[in-house]
């Protein structure tokens, strides 16, 4: 049985060479989707994954598949279209990880092909079909994401759906992974059903940035007044600090200080190992670590995946305080 669920759609992504795209003639093909990478980061941390999606019947579609397959993750109730493709993004490779429009300074940009794609047609008859059903009935833990609300109508069908699903225990994990591209002329809409969607969840990962663009604050505290419904709230403030609030305890824990390759992926990467602390039964202050020292491996990388070292040596390391944290 399957301990967590992840549901949402999964890329093909083609990294391209640093640089601009037009000069890029090589292109690396690697797996994305937030809440497949999530899927692949519990997996290794020993929880017991399942990903809900759909993929088209084709090439990409096949790889996704069998790169989750290969981490473990349980793909059994991934539905194949034959009617529509299975969703790519190229990663046009800045070489810095600012925001500047000069692409020396600025972080990677991702270009989607997704309209119409395979899991763009993801809707609340998904959640009851048998395979999923069973999955859902049975684990202690369902993780989504914005990006997955976005999609089109029927997915954000899915997504109020899923929160509405009698809970029996289980913990429904949001990351709001605020993707514009994904809401152009709806942004007010973006902003009402994602707040809904963080009021409906128990555990949610707020970007302080992107919390700035839907909600008017990037500031821990002030989101935190904001929305006191979720149990756990995590703001993550990119390069600095992550505020972690559960109950009366509030926690803060500095990013740790690395050469970054490539951003894309590490808030997954924090995601996947937090709620896979949590699974654990580890402490606030763990989680956030567990959380950090995930995203690193994400952060060290140019694909959107973490592949992590053994869970012992990161479970050693989330225990020492006198790791240079800063
Ligand atoms: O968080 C990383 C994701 O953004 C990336 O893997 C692609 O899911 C993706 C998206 O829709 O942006």
């Amino acid at each position: 049985r399957s301990r967590a669920v992840t549901v949402g759609e999964g890329l093909a992504v083609l990294v391209a060479q640093p640089g601009p795209l037009e000069e890029s003639e090589i292109f690396e093909r690697t797996a994305g989707g937030a809440e497949a990478n999530v899927a692949t980061v519990l997996r290794q941390l020993g929880v017991d994954t399942a990903w809900l999606s759909r993929v088209g019947d084709d090439g990409f579609g096949r790889y996704l598949v069998a790169h989750l397959a290969a981490h473990g993750v349980d793909v059994s109730a991934v539905v194949t279209d034959p009617g529509r493709p299975t969703a790519v993004y190229v990663k046009e490779r800045g070489s810095g990880s600012g925001k500047a429009t000069d692409l020396a300074e600025r972080a990677s940009r991702m270009l989607y092909y997704r309209t119409g794609s395979a899991a763009s047609a993801l809707s609340p008859a998904d959640l009851a079909a048998t395979a999923a059903a069973e999955l859902l009935a049975h684990c202690g833990l369902v993780h989504f994401t914005g990006i997955t609300t976005a999609l089109s109508a029927s997915a954000t069908g899915l997504t109020e759906a899923l929160l509405a699903l009698p809970r029996n225990g289980r913990l429904v994990s949001f990351d709001l992974n605020f993707r514009p591209a994904l809401w152009a002329g709806r942004s007010e809409l973006a902003a009402e059903v994602l707040a809904r969607h963080v009021r409906g969840s128990d555990v949610v990962f707020l970007g302080a940035d992107e919390a700035g663009e839907v909600f008017g604050t990037d500031d821990a505290d002030e989101l935190r007044a904001l929305f006191p419904e979720p149990a756990q709230l995590i703001v993550k403030n990119d390069a600095h600090t992550v505020t972690g609030f559960a109950g009366a305890e509030r926690v803060e824990v500095p990013a740790l200080g690395l050469e970054i390759t490539e951003r894309i992926g590490a808030g997954d990467a924090f995601a996947g190992g937090y709620l896979a602390a949590l699974l654990h039964d580890r402490p606030l202050l763990q989680r956030l670590r567990f959380g950090h020292l995930c995203a690193a491996a994400a952060l060290t990388g140019t694909g959107d995946g973490a592949e992590l070292p053994a869970t012992a040596i990161l479970e050693r390391l989330a225990m020492l305080d006198e790791i240079d944290w800063a």
